[in-house]
């Protein structure tokens, strides 16, 4: 008797895992299927991007493969995985711009389209593979704002140019980052900040601690700056620039930063007292995630074919002031 109930039980088990595997692999309710690869998932701006990409999901009614691939490997295993799961095709932020070619070759083989979102794939010759769709947002416009609003807030506060340095973190591989930190100096010196007391710096990765390292090795070479403006690809990037300077002595008083994402920059706005980091760029993580998506759907739907090229140039400044309603206002 006891034997049986095992057996039995063993065996619905058997068929539950079967049918959740069965789900897995080829969808609930015959819907189509759709990945979602991003490089780096414990960025909130990643987190928003996902988020609205399940928004679409549910609205159009497809099934979201959300997938990390924080490395050029784990994305080719990503795209053999999703189409062994059946997958029609994948929106991509991937690691690495020069793995373009790869993850095209590897899609094709298995007929899957794909929809590159933040940045742009980069051919043999380090070109732009201008053909695969892409959704971005305004790279150089967005670090104008950034130099600008730096400009701004020095002013606002009366400090003394001669004593202030541009702390640049740079990561001129990434196009988007590059374009983004180029804006942001090209607009401080048309403000009129000197050009020779902007020093640049670049970073070995791009996340805080990369961003912390770089931070204090350009600190301990300019002894006299008394105020930083610090300028930088994203709010991480910002941020471990502002914790660098804080290990140095400095506070909200004589730092400002100004990061561009916003989202990632929701923990430090919220913090009981201010620090160096002013504000951030907030742009549209939630249109990028649901265009990108949707748009790779009506391809495989209706063979609509994506535009190459869709440029984002919402943005607004959140600082601790108004960060909350701002968010809300974008349902984030
Ligand atoms: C790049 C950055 C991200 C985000 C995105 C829009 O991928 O690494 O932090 O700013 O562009």
């Amino acid at each position: 008797m006891k034997l049986k109930t095992l057996l039995s039980t063993i065996a619905l088990s058997g068929l539950t895992l079967l049918s959740a595997s069965a789900n897995a692999f080829f969808g609930s309710k015959d819907e189509m299927r759709l990945g979602y690869l991003v490089k780096q998932p414990e960025e909130p701006w990643f987190q928003t991007e996902w988020a609205f990409a399940e928004k679409a999901a549910k609205d159009l009614g497809f099934d979201l493969v959300k997938m990390a691939v924080p490395d050029g490997e784990k994305t080719l295993n990503a795209i053999d995985t999703l189409a062994a799961q059946g997958a029609k095709g994948f929106v991509i932020c991937t690691p690495d711009p020069k793995l373009g070619p790869a993850i095209m070759a590897k899609a094709k083989s298995y007929d899957l389209k794909v929809v590159t979102v933040d940045d742009q794939f980069l051919n043999a010759k380090g070109e732009p593979m201008t053909d695969v769709p892409l959704v971005m947002m305004a790279a150089t416009a967005i670090g104008e704002r950034q130099g600008q609003e730096l400009y701004n807030e020095m002013q606002k506060r009366g400090w003394d140019v001669t004593t202030t340095g541009v702390m640049a973190i740079t990561a001129d591989e990434l196009d988007t980052a590059r374009r983004r930190v180029d804006g942001s100096i090209s607009a401080l010196k048309a403000a009129g900040f000197p050009a020779g007391q902007i020093y640049r710096v670049p970073t070995k990765t791009n996340d805080i601690p990369g961003a912390l390292d770089a931070a204090n090795s350009l600190l301990v070479q300019y002894p006299m700056v008394k105020q930083w403006l610090i300028v930088g690809m994203n709010d991480n990037t910002v941020l471990g620039g502002v914790r660098a300077t804080e290990g140095q002595g400095f506070t909200a008083q004589n730092i400002i930063g100004i990061g561009i994402n916003g989202v990632d920059a929701v923990n430090e706005l919220a913090k009981s007292q201010a620090t160096g980091f002013y504000g951030s760029l907030l742009p549209s993580p939630d249109v990028h995630g649901y265009k990108s998506i949707a748009s790779l759907y009506h391809w495989v739907k209706e063979g609509v074919e994506p535009s190459k090229f869709v440029e984002v140039t919402d943005v607004v400044l959140i600082t601790r002031d108004n960060f909350k309603v701002e968010l809300e206002k974008k349902g984030l």
